[in-house]
Order: C-alpha cells, then sequence, then structure tokens
C-alpha cells in the first residue's frame, strides 16, 4: 500500500496502476485500496495546499494518477447502470475539486446505480434542473471547501419547493463531512464514498 501512495504522491500514473494491481493480485478489496491507500495519498497533500506551499501541478498529476487507480477499480463498462436506481451528483457553486465526487461517482456506478453526474462548480439551479427531470433516488452533494455550506443548506429547500422532496439529500467530502446532517440541512452525511452504498441501500429498504 505504501508503494501505491509513494506512486500516486510522486504523480506516476503508470506505477499507480501498476501498484493497485499488485495489491489486487494479493487480495485487497477495492473499498480497502481506495481507504488506506488513495484517500491517505490525498491526505498527504494537505500540507501542499497551503499558500507557502501551493504546487498546482504537483497535485494536479497527483490527481491524474487517482483516477488512473479509479478507473482500473471501477471501469464503467462494469456498471449495471439502472439497476439499483439514479444518484445525482454534484460539487457546487464555486468548489472545483471534483476528485472525491469522481470517486463516488465510480463506487456507485460499481455497485449498479446509474449516476447523472452535474460536474463540478455546478450552480443550485442546474442542480435542480437535473434532479427534477431524472427523478433520482438520492442527490449527492461533494464539498471540499467551507464556503459552499450555505448553498448546501439551501438544497433540500428547494427540492421541497419543486415538490421532489422524495429524494434524499447525501453530503460528503472534507468540509462537509464534520458536520452533522441537522446543521447542513441534509438527510445523510458520509465519512466516504463506500458509505453511501451502506445508506442508499437503507433508503431502497424503507429504512430512511
Ligand atoms: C487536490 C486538492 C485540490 C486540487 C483539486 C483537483 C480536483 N480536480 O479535485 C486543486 C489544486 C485544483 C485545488 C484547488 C484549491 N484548493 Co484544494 N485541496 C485539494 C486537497 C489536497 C485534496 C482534496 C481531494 O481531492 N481529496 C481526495 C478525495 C478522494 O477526498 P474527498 O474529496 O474527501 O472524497 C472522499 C470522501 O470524502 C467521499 N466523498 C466526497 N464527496 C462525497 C459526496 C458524497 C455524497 C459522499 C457519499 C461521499 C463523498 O468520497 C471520497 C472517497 O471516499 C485538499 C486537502 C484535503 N485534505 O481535503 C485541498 C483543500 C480542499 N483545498 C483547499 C483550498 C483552499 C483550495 C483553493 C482555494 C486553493 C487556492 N489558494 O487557490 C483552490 C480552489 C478552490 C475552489 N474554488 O474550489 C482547502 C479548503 C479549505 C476550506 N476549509 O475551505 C483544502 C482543505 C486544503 C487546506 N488544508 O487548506 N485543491
Amino acid at each position: 500500500m505504501n508503494s501505491l501512495i509513494a506512486a500516486i504522491l510522486e504523480g506516476d500514473c503508470a506505477e499507480s496502476v501498476s501498484q493497485a494491481k499488485h495489491l489486487r493480485r494479493d487480495g485487497v478489496g477495492s473499498e480497502q485500496i481506495v481507504i488506506h491507500g488513495v484517500e491517505v495519498a490525498m491526505s498527504a497533500l494537505d500540507a501542499k495546499c497551503t499558500l507557502e506551499q501551493f504546487n498546482l501541478l504537483e497535485i494536479m498529476l497527483a490527481g491524474r494518477a487517482v483516477m488512473e487507480v479509479m478507473r482500473l477499480l471501477y471501469p464503467s463498462g462494469t456498471a449495471m447502470a439502472g439497476t439499483k436506481g439514479t444518484v445525482v451528483i454534484a460539487a457546487l457553486e464555486g468548489d472545483v475539486h471534483d476528485l472525491g465526487k469522481n470517486i463516488l461517482k465510480m463506487v456507485l456506478i460499481g455497485n449498479g446505480y446509474y449516476v447523472v453526474d452535474c460536474g463540478r462548480d455546478c450552480p443550485l439551479q442546474k442542480l435542480m434542473e437535473v434532479t427534477e427531470r431524472e427523478r433520482p433516488l438520492a442527490i449527492g452533494i461533494s464539498g471540499l471547501i467551507t464556503s459552499i455550506i450555505p448553498l448546501v443548506r439551501q438544497v433540500k429547500d428547494l427540492l421541497v419547493l419543486r415538490r421532489l422532496d422524495r429524494v434524499k439529500v447525501m453530503a460528503g467530502g472534507a468540509a462537509l463531512k464534520q458536520s452533522s446532517p441537522g446543521r447542513l440541512n441534509v438527510d445523510f452525511v458520509a465519512e466516504s464514498a463506500f458509505d453511501s452504498l451502506r445508506y442508499l441501500e437503507e433508503i431502497a429498504g424503507g429504512g430512511a
């Protein structure tokens, strides 16, 4: 796992993919690779996002390596689109971070959900229009910067206005995961992308 983390931090796509393949051959599951490899590497990048050390190229290369590893772990060709329901995902206006959202997308697709991705920097208006069109089981909002919290708080109220209040709202990402559903005015706050699977199962089973 340490070699995978090192390869991601070096932004070495080929080596990252090769290390992930090794781990899989050794019987390590995709969820473990994401939680103990990909996420650990990205946390180590945290320090580089400070004003003194900010290095966009380094962070972008690491991000690209992460996406290659994720494509290996969750190839979209294995998706059974639509079998379990639709989830609309987005990073809201003002937030350009999308690695976590993309991981969420692949985890959901890999587990049989149909995902409509509104992208990053997504205005609430667009999120509502897509939700109205798709009538999903849930919306998944990924938030990495705290300035988008006021937007997150509006989502459920906007759904009510459009008579879409049956759609559940899940939140995740570094800026949202320390908070509570009550404070964010959402139905569920996830620690990791995999938490969404457990929550969606609950909704489908009528437990939420
Ligand atoms: C990579 C990164 C970037 C990259 C983003 C590349 C990209 N395409 O995403 C770049 C270089 C572009 C970037 C830019 C900036 N960044 Co930045 N960035 C990061 C960094 C290092 C990692 C984020 C990341 O990708 N993590 C890895 C992913 C996999 O983790 P994750 O998103 O949490 O996702 C996991 C779970 O949380 C979950 N999940 C995520 N979303 C959701 C949603 C749902 C519904 C569910 C169920 C689960 C789920 O799934 C994932 C897998 O389990 C963080 C530091 C950190 N520790 O978070 C700073 C960080 C987020 N950035 C920060 C800042 C300030 C910025 C900038 C403003 C910097 C600047 N001075 O310009 C800008 C841009 C701002 C903007 N308008 O959005 C701050 C935010 C501070 C704050 N409290 O608001 C952080 C925390 C760094 C810091 N310590 O200051 N950044």
